[in-house]
């Protein structure tokens, strides 16, 4: 039985000390903080996956180094296990203890605890694919990551500068590589290929989308994009805004996905751009969210969210179920989170199952596994729709009796292709937008029109202790601290529409308030006096209390 590499583990580890005042959560979204605190963080992940690897069997697990669309300064890792999925929820937890571990012996008894508690067998081959966004601080904590994998003899793949949604999908191939189930060619070239050639499949004999408008974000998600752009050709012009990822400070710099959505308006660099009427979409950091909007004739802005996005391509999806005469067989649904808009979930429940789940990634991935398609979005634009085996195997054993049938069959198999299956994909989620348009010849505007969003706030409070805010019934209840569900429960009634919901955030150290209302100043109001009621429950100091907080 080999045992651990302890000396090179421990030479290596000495050159990546942990900063001793720090704590390192492995949250919703991997580690996230301050890129310049993250040197040890990234050699000791670089070690954990190749352990999670050995623990496989030696399938290889993914490493992405991003921080999405958080501002440039901040950075962070994420595993990505065989199948292209986050993280299995129980090594999280190994994650943050490796992570914490105040010295090398530490660090290096933790390791091997881990070991005989995961009953790794070392003897395994250790595998890794990597890859990073375009963040400043991202090639020095490549290189404490590669330390990791050196430390550990772990056989390593370099994947570059790339999109979370490619590095998934490059896990996913490599893993399924010479298989039946094979994902496509484990290259970037596979990646285009595979969304371009389905995209043009799906919009045959249909008209040409008019120009879309892409916000890039500044960052990785110019370079997906202007690939991509190739590969497409003629078929959906495209037109690339925010492209600029070497100027210092632009990354999600009043653009990207996350600005559209919090601040509910359009980029300011995007104002001279957009003819009335046109489409656009902004990606964020990492390109995996992805949201829509337009203006109108009058210039008034109208965003289209991930709710819009679950909804319109929901229906198509049933649509040609439907058609193919499968119906039967297969079961669509839709999985939301508590930060789904009250007017979306009501149209969407009139029409198909629909789940609520806690926030992050992993949980509606897995609600949405439980359906035959299940389409999963999060408010913010980050979702995806999953073929479950058994469906995709429907769809290539079934014989269509008629013409009709036969062509609803060919679009749902194409849909597999073009939609990635193992995370949220801004470019990929783009096309299928586009080829829904296409395909019922809507614009942004009959699109924004299958229902109206009611007005809603999101806050961030920052509280002494956001560990001390604990949910039930997918974060929609309070039952820490004590008493202040009640409360908020009494605010709420008093609106008209009324809802809201108090959750520690898993990616920054503050506490979310949502809230909605038919009116938006009731919506504004709301959040801002349960935004209160927490601040003033948690601790926070009187004489820092913002105003806003009626
Ligand atoms: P937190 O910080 O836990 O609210 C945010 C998003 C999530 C998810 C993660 C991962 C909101 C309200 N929250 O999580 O939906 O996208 O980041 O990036 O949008
Ligand atoms: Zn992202």
């Amino acid at each position: 039985m080999p045992e651990l590499p302890v000396r090179a583990i421990q030479v290596l580890a000495d050159a990546h000390p942990k900063p001793s005042h720090l704590y390192f959560q492995y949250g919703t979204a991997g580690f996230r903080t301050l890129g310049s605190t993250l040197d040890s963080v990234l050699f000791r992940v670089g070690i954990l996956a190749g352990l999670r690897s050995k623990r496989l069997d030696g399938r290889t697990i993914g490493v992405m180094v991003t921080a999405s669309h958080n501002p440039e300064q901040d950075n962070g890792v994420k595993l990505v296990d065989p199948r292209g999925e986050m993280l299995e929820a129980s090594w999280e937890v190994h994650a943050t203890a490796l992570a914490n571990a105040p010295s090398t012996d530490a660090f290096i008894e933790a390791v091997s605890a881990l070991v005989q508690s995961a009953r790794i067998d070392l003897s395994k081959p250790a595998r890794v694919v990597y890859a990073r966004d375009t963040r400043p601080s991202g090639p020095a904590l490549i290189s404490a990551l590669e330390d990791g994998f050196k430390a550990l003899g772990v056989e390593a793949r370099d994947a570059g500068v790339t999109t979370t949604p490619i590095l998934h999908y490059l896990v996913k191939a490599i893993n399924t590589k010479g298989t039946n189930e094979s994902y496509g060619d484990d290259s970037e070239d596979g990646y285009y290929t595979k969304l371009s050639a389905s995209f043009k499949k799906l919009i045959a004999g249909k008209a040409t989308p008019d120009t879309v408008v892409i916000d890039c974000a500044n960052g990785v998600g110019a370079i997906a994009a202007k690939n991509l752009q190739a590969y497409l050709g003629t078929s959906i012009p495209l037109v690339l805004e925010n492209t600029d990822t070497t100027s210092r400070g632009k990354l999600n710099d009043s653009c990207g996905a996350d600005y559209v959505k919090t601040m509910q308006r359009l980029p300011p660099n995007l104002v001279d751009v957009m003819k009335p009427g046109q489409r656009a979409c902004s990606l964020d950091g990492d390109a995996d969210r992805l949201m829509y909007y337009y203006l109108d004739e009058r210039g008034q802005f109208h965003m289209l969210d991930g709710d819009k996005i679950a909804a319109l391509v929901a229906a198509f999806i049933v649509e040609q179920v439907k058609l193919a005469g499968l119906e039967s067989e297969i079961k669509v649904g839709v999985v939301q989170t508590a930060y789904a808009n009250g007017a979306s979930t009501k149209y969407l429940e009139e029409r198909l199952p629909v789940k609520c789940v806690s926030t992050g990634v992993k949980h509606l991935h897995h609600a949405a596994e439980h359906y035959s398609i299940g389409v999963y979005f999060e408010a913010n634009g980050h979702g995806t729709v999953l073929f479950s085996p058994a469906t995709q195997e429907i769809l290539t054993k079934h014989e269509p009796s008629t013409p009709a049938q036969s062509t609803a069959l060919n679009h749902l198999i194409n849909l597999t292709q073009l939609i990635n299956q193992t995370v949220g994909d801004a470019l990929s989620d783009m096309l299928l937008v586009e080829v829904v348009l296409a395909h019922k010849s809507y614009s942004g505007v009959e699109w924004n029109s299958l229902y109206a969003d009611l007005p809603n706030r999101l806050v961030k409070v920052v509280v002494g202790d956001r560990n001390a805010f604990k949910t039930e019934d997918a974060e929609r209840r309070l039952v820490n601290p004590p008493g202040l569900q009640e409360k908020i429960h009494e605010l709420v009634r008093r609106y008209e529409g009324g809802r809201s919901f108090v959750r520690p955030s898993g990616t920054e150290d503050v506490v979310r308030v949502y809230a909605e209302a038919v009116l938006r100043a009731q919506a504004d109001e709301l959040a801002f006096r349960v935004a209160g009621l927490v601040y003033d429950e948690a601790g926070g100091d009187p004489a820092k209390r913002p105003k806003e907080f009626i």
